[in-house]
């Protein structure tokens, strides 16, 4: 590692939902002191960074994501000493702690909110965004994202307030230059803590149209209403890289700290619009591009054409982030089917960690976790619950991680977790793949090693040499004189490969072949699904 930022650029970051990763006093939730215990397991996979999911002071209405005091950690998850310790457990091991941002609204119960509900002229009133009825009707036609209008109705001051997501997620005003200081201002507190970073929640969705003017009708990617509607106004703003650019200036003075941004649009996504959150490298260090999330075909070509759109989408000076899941999605375990999904898990593995950019893992994928197996009853997320029986919401990619096939599969003690454990944890679970040699757990670890080992893999250039026509991927990654060739064959059959590039390619990680093995010019034959990374033994060993 060479710079001060060179820790989040060329590492990789895990992402913790931390009620689901390890519950240290048994109450069925995860905590803090739980993932201190596994701080040791992480160091040992590879990682740089942690990001947690939100670990704020809230009444869990959005699973954390509606906060009601940003300065303390929620009694669910511990002190705000286990949160210091865990800092510096982490440190201790090289590894920085990322906290998630969540700015755009805060939850119904903060403080700021109750004061600015209390009557029309509260000091905290324009700290939220109210109106009386238009009309006798809604303000106008914004929508919530998990369903019904964006409007709720107060009866004590007859007027409605703005929320893009839950009543109980009421939106901050960020045109209050009020609001925007108080954040920023806790936003340096964490800092003075020693996070390394943030993930910033839904980033296009913090400033609303100062006339609160209607969205216009669009045809959208879904039928249901909310997506009917180009987000122009309610999102989307002009005047959210301004202030991104003043955020970046409190991270400027804290050097070697990160951001990233959830630039969040419904699939299929938008790309074009996420990258300008780059800014000239004076806003976002890092941005989020889902198109590999969204893609739902297993397409050598697809996947190629997402890895090439971001490529050519992050600005010269920015750098690139690749993900293949969160707490929002189904897992990829999941979406990649029964069928060979092992052997497609691997290789989007090597995918993941040999793409020119920073890999965000999230927990458990690195065993092949899948979704969990949820009933009605079962459901915890308002998406869930809202929409069932049509949409079972965001719950099955978010149960206990799987550590033994113990009775609580080694995530707790307790006899009833907050949400079920996947029903594979019996066989799915760190303490069998330990011993397996053969395992994902191993594959990762060694996979993250040699990355690790590899600048042309951690911060080269890179050149795409397969375009997976043929079902066959391959890329080449250069720094100084190290030169590394990457292969990937997406079919469940052998292919041949002819990547074009002259070298003396030995390999030095593979699905299939040993370590040492050649790289036969001009044309060599894959295995099924095979992913190998060879280097250029005149050059770089
Ligand atoms: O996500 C934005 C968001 O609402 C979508 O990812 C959504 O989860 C998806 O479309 C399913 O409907 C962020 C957080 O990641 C998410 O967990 C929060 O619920 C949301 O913001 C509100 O804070």
């Amino acid at each position: 590692m060479t710079s001060a930022d060179a820790w989040w650029k060329h590492g990789i970051i895990y992402q913790i939902y931390p009620r689901s990763f390890r519950d240290a006093n048994n109450d069925g939730n995860g905590d803090l002191a739980g993932i201190i215990e596994k701080l040791d397991y992480l160091r040992d996979l590879g990682v740089d960074g942690i990001w947690l999911s939100p670990i704020n002071q809230s009444p869990m209405y959005d699973c954390g994501y509606d906060i009601s005091d940003y300065d303390h950690i929620d009694p669910m998850f511990g002190s705000d000493e286990d949160f210091d310790r865990l800092v510096k457990e982490a440190d201790k091991r090289r590894i920085k702690i990322v906290m998630d941002l969540v700015l755009a609204h805060t939850s119904h119960l903060h403080p700021w909110f109750l004061e600015s509900r209390l009557w029309t002229d509260s000091p905290k009133r324009d700290w939220y965004i109210w109106r009386g009825p238009k009309n006798g009707g809604y303000p106008n036609n914004w929508r919530s994202a998990f369903g019904g209008r964006g409007w709720t109705f107060d009866e004590k001051t007859r007027q409605y307030y703005h929320h893009q997501f839950l009543p109980e997620q009421p939106q901050l005003n960020w045109l209050n230059p009020d609001v925007r200081k108080a954040l920023f201002e806790m936003i340096r507190r964490w800092l003075d803590r020693g996070v390394g970073g943030f993930r910033l929640d839904v980033v296009n969705y913090f400033f609303k149209d100062e006339h609160l003017r209607d969205n216009p009708f669009r045809l959208g990617p879904n039928p249901r209403p909310y997506d009917l509607q180009a987000h122009v106004n309610d999102g989307n703003r002009p005047e959210t890289h301004e202030a991104l650019r003043e955020f970046r200036d409190i991270l400027n003075q804290y050097p070697g700290t990160m951001s990233v941004g959830e630039v969040w649009f419904e699939a299929p996504g938008n790309p074009a619009e996420a990258a300008k959150y780059y800014g000239s490298n004076d806003e976002l260090h890092l941005v989020f591009d889902f198109a590999m999330v969204h893609l739902k075909k297993w397409k050598a070509e697809k996947f190629f054409k997402a890895v090439m759109t971001w490529e050519r989408l992050v600005p010269d000076d920015g750098w690139p982030t690749w993900t293949l899941g969160n707490h929002d999605q189904w897992r990829m375990m999941t979406r990649l089917g029964k069928k060979d999904g092992w052997e497609r898990m691997r290789l989007l593995a090597v995918l993941l960690l040999t793409l020119r950019g920073t890999p965000f893992l999230y927990y458990g994928d690195e065993i092949g976790m899948r979704n969990g197996l949820l009933k009605r009853g079962d459901l915890v997320d308002p998406v869930g619950q809202r929409y069932w029986p049509f949409h079972i919401g965001r719950d099955p990619a978010r149960t206990p991680m799987q550590w033994t096939s113990a009775t609580g599969a080694g995530f707790t003690r307790a006899s009833k977790t907050w949400l079920p454990l996947a029903p594979d944890y019996g066989t799915v679970n760190v303490q069998a793949q330990e011993s397996d040699a053969g395992s994902l757990l191993h594959f990762y670890r060694r996979l993250i090693a040699v990355r690790r080992e590899r600048p042309s893999l951690n911060q080269g250039t890179f050149r795409p040499l397969l375009d997976g026509r043929n079902g066959v991927l391959a890329w080449l990654r250069e720094h100084e004189s190290e030169r590394a060739l990457v292969v990937l064959n997406f079919k469940p059959e052998p292919a041949m490969a002819s990547p074009g590039a002259p070298g003396n390619w030995v390999s030095v990680f593979s699905t299939h072949r040993a370590n040492g093995s050649a790289f036969e010019l001009p044309v060599t034959r894959l295995a099924p699904y095979e992913a190998s990374i060879f280097v250029d033994a005149a050059t770089g060993d």
